[in-house]
This record gives structure tokens, C-alpha cells and sequence, in this order.
């Protein structure tokens, strides 16, 4: 198999080792042998001076086959990237496309990195609970010093090659478009007769610059997001090792860490997520080679917190497009707001000044519908009105040019009815961004009953194009992300009714991973967005369970942060939630008038009300057919809702605590305490009985 995996050739006195393993040419069985088997030919053959390790189709190595985590590994005599190191003729790495994780390290075996200038080089690791384990986290600091490759490994970001060149992880970039190989083996050529081969385990300087404090720095820096990980922790550690200890050994204890990291729900939760993310994109009734349409520029219409939020997406993309309002003075109010939110983004420092002004200026505000006719997608962004944007379609029909996308940025009406308003529904899809959409990535893409495939798969490309992580669902109230969701914000209010306070929801959800408390979430959102749809729900039906502490609060003027009080209280300038008496007194009013006694409610239970109802929910979405398979919830949650991503999503992390029977069991009875809100899906019920874990539950089965 390596024979086929990676290619031996020779090109005058240079050798090269081709990894050959299509799509990213990862590390999979038969790769390392190949490579090692190279080395060792090359240096046994005499008239080669020097050696080339590549990769096919433009793209070095990917990094290890992450499918292969937890399994057994076969063993080699040598780690391909040490035989590297120690080949008597020296070895040139030349990287184009991405040298990633084990990538990477096995150029950090060679003694020389070119690349193009368009290649990305990183160790990206930790992204998946892991430690760099091929070397990375001894030879890179020994390479580039400690403090940067702390910055490297904590953070495990792609660097861009003109970056990595400056960082010193690079010997020489090449402009992109070059022949590399035959670049990689000139500059091999060059360095054929030199000696001593620079190999890095010799290099001794870098490393005495790790003192404690940087490590300790370090420590600090990441306390709050790396909250409830090893992996970060382990990868500091990894650093301070190499600092102190001969590389060898520093060697054996990155094996020995990554042998155990790869086998923490960490990571086994955040190799879920790469895949479920990736698994997303594929949509099973839409025909491999569907075509997708071409985006140039765009139309928004509506300039509010959304609309506005939207042009900015497609701005930061590179991608001219037009913002309709129907007033010039909404116009005005909604482009001075993307300018602000593009100044605060410039003061962070996140955001060079000539950079906003590039971006602001793809901005075009318009008041009239001819001027967007030609554009070739349009994303409707006004209030949540079905008449309203109904006359939208209407009037988008008539002026837009054929094959143009149609999409709402609805949040939960009727897709299909929106797409009644137009003679081509199949060119109408939902294309649902979260707030605030110009930094939440998800994109749930809703497909209407007449939707074509390839109104469906452009949307879906869209998302890709604009940075989002787009996901699929079908049609119905709320759709997946926030039909799913639904349980969770009315369960969080209902807790309050037996005595829970909204300090200690927020608390426990924060422990729990979230970036924020859901009620302080709720005060961010404003809590009219909640009451009118409730008012709408309720309306629609008699069962409805209304969240009567819920309304009252925002019938007594409580908005949340823009009026400085919602859930809690805010002060000027500050959006620090304190907690509010109102709120306290509401709940107390309401325990006595329907004779609640308070009782201590655990965090265990909150966090399981919380969650299993969205669960159970999730549940009858997918019984339905109306998501694909359960993990599109689980990337809906990270990206749209802040689900710590270190436990997977929603439905992964009920497999880790015990899998639909344990949360069948559980549901059941509360069931039987409250009623009917809790009735168990029957799918859920399948499920336990069949011992078909959530991950691997699919729409309809
Ligand atoms: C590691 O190296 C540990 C070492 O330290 C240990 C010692 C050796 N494995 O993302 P795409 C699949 S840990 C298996 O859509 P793009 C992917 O699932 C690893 N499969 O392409 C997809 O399959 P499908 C460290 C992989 O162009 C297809 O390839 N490395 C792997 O948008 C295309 O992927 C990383 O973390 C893999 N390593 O982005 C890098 N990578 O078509 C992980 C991809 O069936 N990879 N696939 O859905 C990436 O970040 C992106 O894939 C990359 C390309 C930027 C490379």
C-alpha cells in the first residue's frame, strides 16, 4: 500500500518522496511507511545528494488521519519524521497548500521548509484535544523559541506562510503559482554540500529562554476559555518540558501525553465536531454535481441590527453589496450602525483602519428595488412580519433578474409561504444568520418544499464563501435551530417558578462551558424578541405553556441591557448583570399565588432540564424528517447557541452522560411530574430501546 500512498522518483542528485493521499494527504496507514521507507532508500542510493518530501495535488500533509485516534496504531521501528531528522543527506520539505499537525512535525523533521506563499502551515492539535505528538511540541520551540510556540500550539491557528517565514518556521517562500518541485529541488541542489546538516534536536539556544513566568502568563491567558480542558494545559506543559529536559526524553513524554489525550471525551467530543461540521455539508437528496450559482454581489434588504449585520458578512467576504431600506433616514440610522460596529472592531485593534474603510466602502446603501435587480443573491433581513415580507417576495419577483437566490433570514415563519408570494419558489430558501450575524457563524439553511437543489446547495456554498458554517434543515416553526432550542429558553423560566434564580441558571450553564448565562443571553437579545414570540405561539395554540414571570417582566418595561434591567440590572456604561429585587419579587409573588413551596434545586437538575428538553426535541425534529441526522443539531448548537464545543453539541454530549436511554429514562419521569410538556418523543423512545446512540440517530429512523 505505501508504494501507492507515496512515490519515490529522482530528479538529477535529488531524491523526492511523494505523499500521494488524496483529499489532504493525511498521515493515514501507510503513509509514515512510505515516508520512512523514502529515507531510507535515498540514503542508500549513492547518487543521490539531497532529498525533496512533498505532497500531490498541491497540498503537503494534512496531519494525522484523525478517524484513527483511539484505535490501535501500527507500530514502526522508526517515527518517520526522527528518520528524517537523522538522514545523513539533507531533506528539504516543500510545502504548498497546508503542512497541519503531523504535517508540520514531519517537516520539522527535515532540515529545510520552503513553500508558496499561499501555504499555511500550523499546529493545530489542541483544536481537537490533542498535543502535537510527532515532535511538534519539542522541535518547535528548539526551532522558533518558547513564546511563540506557545502562541503557535495553545492557539493552534493556521499562519499563513509569508507569517511563518517571518516566525522562522520557514527557510524560503516562493511566489505563488511557482513550479514547486522543481523550486524545492533547486534550493536542494543548493544546500546538497553543506555541513553541518542543520538538524533542530542540536539546536540549544532558543529553549533557555522559557522562564516560569511565561509559562505561568500563559496559564493565565487562557484560565477562562480553556475552562473545563486538558488539552491547552498539557500543550503549556509540552513547551516547558522542551525548555527543560534533553529532546529525547521531552520526546517520549509528548508520545506518552498524546497516548492519553486521544483518549478524553475532549477529544473524542471535538474530533466529533471537525467531522460533524464537515458531515453537514453533504446533503443527501441533493445530486452530487448539483450546480451553484455564482455570487458576485449581493442585496440585502432591511438595514437593521440583522440586515445590517448581513452586509457586513458579505463585506468582510470581499463582496460588493446593496442595502435596501425603504426611508432614507432608516437608511442613515442602519449604515451609521454598521459604521460603529466596524470602529469598535478598529479600536479592539482587530481591524486595521484602512481595512474598515475598504470593507464600509462594498457597502452601497439604496432606497429602490430597481437598483438591486441585478444582483445575484438576495437576502431579505426585515422584522419578523409574514405579510411583510411577503409583499417583499412580491416585489423581489418582479424585479429580480432570472436564476437570482431569493432567501429570508426569517427565524422561524413559514418558508414556504414566503415563497408563495413569488412565481419561483424553487429559487426561495431560508438562509437563517444569528445574532450578532456579522460573528456568529452558523448559517441554517432551510429548504422549502419547493426549493431546488440548487437553490439549497448555492446557499449552502454562500455560507462557505462568507466564512459561516452552514447546515441544513427543513420547514417548520422555528426550523432546527430554534425549534430545538425552544424547550431549553421555556424550561429556564419555569425553574424560576419553583424557586431558581436566574444568577444560578447562568452560573451553572457557564460551569457548564457556555460563554454566557442564558438569562444574561436574553438580556444581550432583548427580552422582546422572546415575548413576541410567545405572543405569536400562544395564539396559535390553546396548550401553549406560557411563561407568566417571562411576560410580566417585560410588561413592567424590563428590555433587558438597552433599557438596564431585563433578568437582572445593569449599570450605566456597564453590562455586568447584577442580580435584580424585581426579579426575586416576581418569583416569590408567583411561588405564593399558585402555592409553590421552594425547594433546593441542584445544579444536576438544571442542567438536564435545560438540555433534555432540547433533546427530546430534537428528537421529534429528526422523527419528522426535517433534519438530516442528529449531529446537524449538534453543529447548529455550537455555532448558534455557544454549546462548549470541547462536548460536542447538544446530542454528543447526551451520549457521553449516558445515551438516549438514560435520557429516556429521565424524561419519562418528569413526565410523570409535570405533564405533558415533558412527554417523551416516541423516537427518543426507539432509540433507549434499541440502543442506537444519538450520533448516530438519522432523520426518520
Ligand atoms: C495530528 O496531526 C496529530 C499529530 O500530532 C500526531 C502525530 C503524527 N484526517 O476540511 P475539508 C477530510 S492531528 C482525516 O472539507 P478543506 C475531511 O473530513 C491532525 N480526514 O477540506 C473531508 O472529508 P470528506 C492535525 C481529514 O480544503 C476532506 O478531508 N491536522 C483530515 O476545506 C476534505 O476536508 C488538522 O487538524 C485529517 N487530518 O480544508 C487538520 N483533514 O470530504 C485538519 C481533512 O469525506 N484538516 N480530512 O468530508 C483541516 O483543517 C482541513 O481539512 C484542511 C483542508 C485545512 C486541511
Amino acid at each position: 500500500m505505501s508504494q501507492d500512498l507515496v512515490r519515490l522518483s529522482i530528479s538529477g542528485a535529488v531524491g523526492i518522496i511523494t505523499v500521494d493521499n488524496p483529499p489532504v494527504n493525511a498521515l493515514s496507514p501507510g503513509v509514515p511507511e512510505g515516508i520512512l521507507n523514502g529515507v531510507q532508500v535515498f540514503n542508500a542510493t549513492d547518487d543521490v545528494k539531497a532529498i525533496v518530501l512533498i505532497g500531490a495535488n498541491g497540498k503537503f500533509i494534512a496531519g494525522a488521519d484523525i478517524r484513527f485516534f483511539g484505535k490501535e496504531r501500527a507500530k514502526l521501528p522508526m517515527r518517520p519524521q526522527d528518520a528524517l531528522e537523522q538522514s545523513n543527506k539533507p531533506v528539504v520539505a516543500a510545502i504548498s497548500g497546508f503542512a497541519l499537525g503531523g504535517g508540520y512535525e514531519m517537516a520539522l523533521g527535515c532540515h529545510y521548509r520552503v513553500a508558496l506563499s499561499n501555504a499555511r502551515v500550523g499546529l493545530p492539535e489542541v483544536t481537537l484535544g490533542l498535543l502535537p505528538g510527532g515532535g511538534g511540541t519539542q522541535r518547535l520551540p528548539r526551532l522558533i523559541g518558547p513564546a511563540k510556540a506557545l502562541d503557535l500550539i495553545v492557539s493552534g491557528r493556521h499562519v499563513p506562510a509569508p507569517e511563518a517565514y517571518g516566525l522562522g518556521m520557514l527557510n524560503k517562500i516562493f511566489p505563488a503559482g511557482s513550479d514547486l518541485q522543481a523550486e524545492a529541488v533547486h534550493y536542494a541542489n543548493s544546500i546538497a554540500d553543506l555541513r553541518p546538516i542543520p538538524r533542530i534536536r542540536n539546536m540549544k539556544d532558543e529553549v533557555k529562554k522559557g522562564t516560569p513566568e511565561l509559562f505561568e502568563a500563559k496559564r493565565k491567558e487562557i484560565a477562562r476559555r480553556a475552562r473545563n480542558q486538558e488539552a491547552p494545559y498539557v500543550c503549556i506543559e509540552a513547551v516547558e518540558v522542551a525548555c527543560k529536559t534533553q529532546i529525547d526524553d521531552g520526546l517520549k513524554w509528548e508520545g506518552d501525553k498524546l497516548r492519553y489525550l486521544e483518549n478524553t471525551d475532549e477529544s473524542r467530543a471535538l474530533r466529533y465536531a471537525f467531522f460533524a461540521e464537515r458531515e453537514a455539508q453533504k446533503l443527501p437528496d441533493v445530486p452530487k454535481g448539483t450546480p451553484i450559482k455564482p455570487i458576485t454581489n449581493a442585496a440585502v434588504i432591511g438595514c437593521g441590527t440583522m440586515g445590517g449585520g448581513i452586509a457586513m458578512c458579505f463585506a468582510d467576504a470581499g463582496i460588493p453589496v446593496k442595502v435596501l431600506e425603504a426611508s432614507q433616514e432608516a437608511l442613515d440610522k442602519g449604515m451609521a450602525k454598521v459604521r460603529a460596529n466596524y470602529e469598535t472592531s478598529v479600536k479592539r485593534g482587530s481591524l486595521a483602519a484602512d481595512e474598515m474603510e475598504r470593507r464600509f466602502a462594498r457597502i452601497e446603501p439604496v432606497t429602490e428595488y430597481d437598483a438591486i435587480a441585478q444582483q445575484d443573491v438576495v437576502i431579505e433581513a426585515v422584522f419578523e412580519n409574514m405579510d411583510v415580507k411577503k409583499e417583499i417576495f412580491t416585489k423581489l419577483d418582479a424585479v429580480m433578474k432570472p436564476g437570482a437566490m431569493l432567501l429570508s433570514n426569517t427565524s422561524a415563519l413559514d418558508i414556504d409561504e414566503i415563497a408563495s408570494a413569488t412565481k419561483r419558489p424553487q429559487d426561495v430558501a431560508g438562509a437563517h444568520f444569528f445574532s450578532p450575524a456579522n460573528v456568529m457563524k452558523l448559517l441554517e439553511v432551510v429548504k422549502g418544499k419547493e426549493s431546488s437543489g440548487e437553490i439549497v446547495a448555492s446557499t449552502m456554498a454562500l455560507g462557505k464563501i462568507i466564512g459561516k458554517a452552514p447546515a441544513a434543515t427543513g420547514n417548520c416553526d422555528g426550523f432546527l435551530a430554534n425549534r430545538s432550542r425552544a424547550p431549553f429558553n421555556s424550561e429556564m423560566v419555569i425553574l424560576l417558578e419553583e424557586g431558581a434564580t436566574p444568577q444560578q441558571v447562568d452560573k451553572v450553564m457557564v460551569d457548564f462551558g457556555y460563554p454566557m448565562g442564558p438569562f444574561a443571553v436574553g438580556d444581550l437579545a432583548g427580552l422582546d424578541i422572546g415575548y413576541a414570540g410567545r405572543a405569536r405561539r400562544a395564539a396559535a395554540d390553546p396548550n401553549y405553556r406560557t411563561l407568566p414571570i417571562a411576560d410580566k417582566l417585560y410588561e413592567m418595561g424590563h428590555y433587558g441591557q438597552k433599557t438596564g434591567a431585563g433578568w437582572f440590572k445593569y449599570e450605566p456604561g456597564d453590562r455586568t448583570p447584577h442580580p435584580h429585587d424585581v426579579v426575586d419579587q416576581l418569583i416569590k409573588e408567583h411561588m405564593e399565588a399558585n402555592n409553590i413551596e421552594s425547594r433546593e434545586i441542584t445544579d444536576d437538575e438544571i442542567l438536564k432540564r435545560l438540555l433534555f428538553s432540547s433533546v427530546n426535541e430534537a428528537c421529534k425534529i429528526l422523527e419528522e424528517g426535517i433534519a438530516y441526522r442528529a449531529s446537524d443539531v449538534d453543529i447548529m448548537w455550537l455555532y448558534g447557541f455557544g454549546f462548549p464545543r470541547y462536548r460536542g453539541g447538544l446530542m454528543f454530549w447526551a451520549d457521553l452522560i449516558g445515551g438516549p436511554q438514560e435520557v429516556y429514562s429521565q424524561i419519562s419521569s418528569w413526565h410523570q411530574r409535570y405533564g405533558e410538556r415533558w412527554r417523551p418523543s416516541e423516537y427518543l423512545r426507539k432509540l433507549a430501546e434499541s440502543g442506537t446512540i444519538f450520533k448516530d440517530a438519522k432523520a426518520g429512523s
